[in-house]
């Protein structure tokens, strides 16, 4: 049995920074996200009798598959009633090595492929789920548009999955993402989180300012309040920042071209434009912006030296299936 999908990563709105289970994957509290068209993972899964171990290929190279991915595969085999071992082929349309959130898309596709190779028909919430296992924010890229992550109470985590907020079609909200100049990123985002809630003072701060952001966001993502969604998107990025900043030893995600594009983005902003930054754990910026505001906004980022590139984006579709071939 053999299964294509594809899915999108997400820019979170509300950020999810730190986990209560490390082992399930449980948040310690909500996050919201915007799904983002035009990139994406294409992931085969094919659950193949003659394998003796679960083989793994990613943008055409032979890879390790991590505990992560063995570990949606075993839940995958365990709902279906399976020892079948599987092929898994992923390919992004964007570059991985970029920070731009391939585990959110890759473990989204990866959920879907691999249950409907597995002959299962999950719904959303059990697709959230399943993706959640290998990677928490890959839980609200199953949705297309803007989705907020559940962080549930129980302990074992089925209660903790994402729900659409707003279809992709609510709302023509363009995105510039601003690559910057930089080097591999020295500290993964699980680690991250994980050690700002084991060691940085701000982090009871952020817990208690996370439930206003989500509901503001809420707010404005209803009503297509760019000024609302953009102030509180900054802030709560900002917020984030200065959480891992205060760590020990302390996390710097970001490039001398996180600065560059922030301070642009500022005074472009007092100058007239909508423009709202929010960095995920990485040195890159997704800009928030208008349709009166992106062309002008496109070019004054692309001119600024740390900037390699400047991606188009906005509300993109949740996960799909392109296939599914039986025995
Ligand atoms: C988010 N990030 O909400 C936050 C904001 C990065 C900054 O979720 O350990 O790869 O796999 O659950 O999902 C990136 O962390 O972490 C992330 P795991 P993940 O998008």
């Amino acid at each position: 049995m053999r299964a294509t999908a594809v899915a999108n990563p997400n820019l979170a709105l509300v950020k999810y920074w730190g986990k209560r289970d490390e082992k399930l994957i449980l948040p310690q509290h909500g996050s919201i996200s915007l799904t983002l068209q035009g990139l994406e993972t294409r992931t085969t899964v094919t659950f193949d009798q003659t394998l003796d171990h679960d083989d793994l290929c990613v943008n055409g190279e032979p890879a390790r598959p991590t505990g992560r991915v063995l570990g949606l595969l075993d839940g995958v085999r365990a709902l279906a009633g399976s020892a079948c071992r599987a092929r898994v082929e992923s390919e992004n349309s964007f570059p991985t090595a970029a920070g731009l959130a391939s585990s959110a898309s890759g473990f989204a596709a990866l959920a879907l492929a691999a249950s409907r190779a597995a002959g299962l028909t999950l719904d959303r919430p059990g697709l959230s789920r399943l993706a959640r296992q290998g990677s928490g924010s890959a839980c609200r890229s199953i949705y297309g548009g803007f989705a907020e992550w559940l962080p549930g109470s129980r302990p074992d985590g089925s209660d903790s999955f994402a729900e659409p907020l707003a279809p992709e079609e609510h709302w023509d909200l363009p995105v510039l993402i601003a690559l910057v100049r930089s080097g591999a990123k020295e500290v993964s985002s699980s680690q991250g989180m994980a050690r700002s809630v084991a060691t940085s003072p701000f982090y009871p701060a952020w817990r208690r300012q996370v439930d206003q952001d989500l509901d503001l966001v809420r707010r404005a993502i209803a009503e297509r309040d760019l000024n609302l969604l953009g102030r509180v998107a900054e802030e709560n990025a900002m917020r984030m920042h200065a959480v891992a900043m205060a760590a020990e030893p302390p996390i710097l995600y970001w490039s001398p071209g996180t600065i560059q594009v922030l301070e642009k983005v500022r005074a472009l902003r007092l100058a007239g434009l909508a423009a709202y930054p929010s960095m995920d754990a990485g040195p890159h910026v997704h800009v928030l912006t208008s349709r009166d505001s992106v062309a002008a906004l496109r070019v004054e980022l692309l001119a600024l030296g740390e900037v390699s590139e400047v991606r188009l984006s906005g509300p993109g579709p949740g996960a799909r299936l392109l296939d599914v071939a039986g025995p």
